[in-house]
């Protein structure tokens, strides 16, 4: 039977459920017979969104400026300001982090009412002002899995915990080597458990490979198929496949007869929660989860990864998780109604003749046109996401700031602050369109007071 190392756990197994207590994941530790110690440090040549991968801590960008990350990565009480991705620097937007939540139940276990998954999203890059998508043009479109990848389904992860710190001791495999009570080995043939030592802090992002395992490496339970329902550090409890990090070689280097490891076969280490697991449908590689923990085995340092140990990461393809990743990408809200300039706040009045605050980004804004509503032409006013910045989304922002601006007002910030590169319609016509768009909101509210 195996045992599990439970030390950071909270209560170990759930009270009459399958559910699971694990430790939270994060580096990569990727096992090959090189030698050197960090591998696969740069995009692998068949490529499902390295340059998608967020650097700092790990997440995925998923398109549509929403990151998706592990909840427990980030601290609940100080959440990041910036998500850093290979391509440039990005403010998350304040008050965007959103918790997935899970089913009321699973294979009938009940569940807390969040799972481990979040989203936030992110501005445009910092100093061009871009979408991450054309600020790195590596950035590849995201697609969630619909299926549940099968046992043995190859997965590529990639993640930026630590890694393995050392080439190992052995020249033969380039590994470490212990004994059932944890004492290092230098003959490996006098050992029971062989792996790596990793490092303490984030050696930057890492790919390696594995397979989906069948649910009895951790806990079998026939109701939820293949699934784990785990408990994270915290308590909270999420819906999970598990990966198990297998030996490709025996202690002579030569093939072990049978192994399932995959070239580049790979095991979370701390600070990989977080970080993205694709498998490939047919030619298109998708998003099928998140790393969320490690289990040892007993006795185990942290500072170890032996052959045999386990990752879970969520499982995306899950109908629950999956409907909400979806709608959140599909949502065209940037931020709360009337946040122009997505500091997480409404506001904007004329001080001196001057607009501030979302009236400033506003103004500035003003009769840009574009195809199709994005986070570009929400930063210039288009609150309804048409892609035109026009009254109907002055009537949004005046709405939001109480009515406190008027379109006379809106008509002569406009006038005095249009560069002459802008087409800007000349004051008269903007005077009589204000006044109809004035007239339109009044006429919106009266309807909404006769409801
Ligand atoms: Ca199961
Ligand atoms: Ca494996
Ligand atoms: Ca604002
Ligand atoms: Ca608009």
């Amino acid at each position: 039977m195996v045992t599990f190392s439970i030390r950071l756990l909270i209560g170990a197994v759930v009270a009459g459920t399958l559910a699971i207590s694990c430790r939270s994941a994060s580096a990569l530790i990727v096992s090959d017979a090189s030698g050197i110690a960090a591998i696969n440090t740069t995009a692998p040549a068949d490529d499902p969104g390295w340059n998608n991968a967020l650097t700092g801590f790990s997440g995925i960008y998923l398109g549509n400026q929403w990151v998706l990350t592990a909840n427990h990565v980030v601290n609940p009480n100080a959440r990041p300001t910036v998500a850093n991705l290979p391509g440039g620097s990005y403010r998350i937007i304040p008050n965007s982090f959103r918790t997935l939540t899970n089913p009321g139940s699973f294979g009938g276990i009940g569940l807390t009412a969040n799972s481990d998954l979040l989203m936030f999203r992110i501005d445009t890059e910092t100093n061009t002002g871009l979408k991450p998508e054309q600020q790195n043009p590596n950035t590849k479109p995201i697609t969630i899995g619909s299926a549940q990848p099968a046992v043995g389904a190859e997965l590529l992860m990639i993640g930026n915990g630590s890694t393995r710190a050392l080439a190992g001791e052995d020249t033969v495999n380039f590994e470490f080597h212990w004994n059932d009570s944890w004492v290092q080995q230098a003959n490996p043939n006098l050992a029971t458990k062989h792996g790596y030592f990793h490092t303490a802090s984030t050696g930057g992002n890492t790919w390696g490979k594995n397979r989906v395992a069948d649910d009895a490496v951790i806990q079998d339970g026939n109701a939820d198929g293949n699934n784990i329902v785990v408990q994270l550090p915290g308590g909270t409890l999420l819906i999970t496949l598990a990966t198990q990090w297998d030996r490709a070689r025996n202690n002579s280097g030569a093939a072990i007869p049978g192994s399932t490891a995959t070239q580049f076969e790979a095991q979370a280490a701390p600070g990989d929660s977080g970080g993205a697991v694709f498998t490939k449908n047919g030619s298109n590689w998708e998003l099928v989860g998140v790393m969320a923990a490690i289990f040892l085995d007993s006795g185990q340092s942290i500072a170890q990864t032996v052959y045999g140990n386990r990752t879970v990461f969520s499982d995306l393809t899950n109908p629950h998780y999956r409907a909400q990743l979806e709608n959140l990408r599909a949502d065209n809200n940037y931020s709360i109604a009337g946040d122009v300039n997505l500091d997480g706040v409404v506001s904007g009045s004329v001080v001196n003749g001057t607009p501030t605050g979302d009236l400033a980004a506003f103004v500035s804004g003003w009769n840009n046109q574009q195809g199709a509503g994005d986070i570009l032409s929400w930063k210039k006013g288009d609150l309804n996401q048409d892609g035109k910045t026009d009254f109907a989304d002055f009537a949004i922002l005046r709405g939001q700031l109480g009515g406190s601006v008027t379109a006379a007002q809106l008509s002569s910030l406009v006038a005095s602050a249009s560069p002459a590169a802008n087409a800007v319609p000349e004051p008269n016509s903007i005077a009589i369109a204000a006044g109809a768009g004035i007239a339109w909101w009044y006429l919106r509210r009266k309807r909404q007071r006769a409801l």
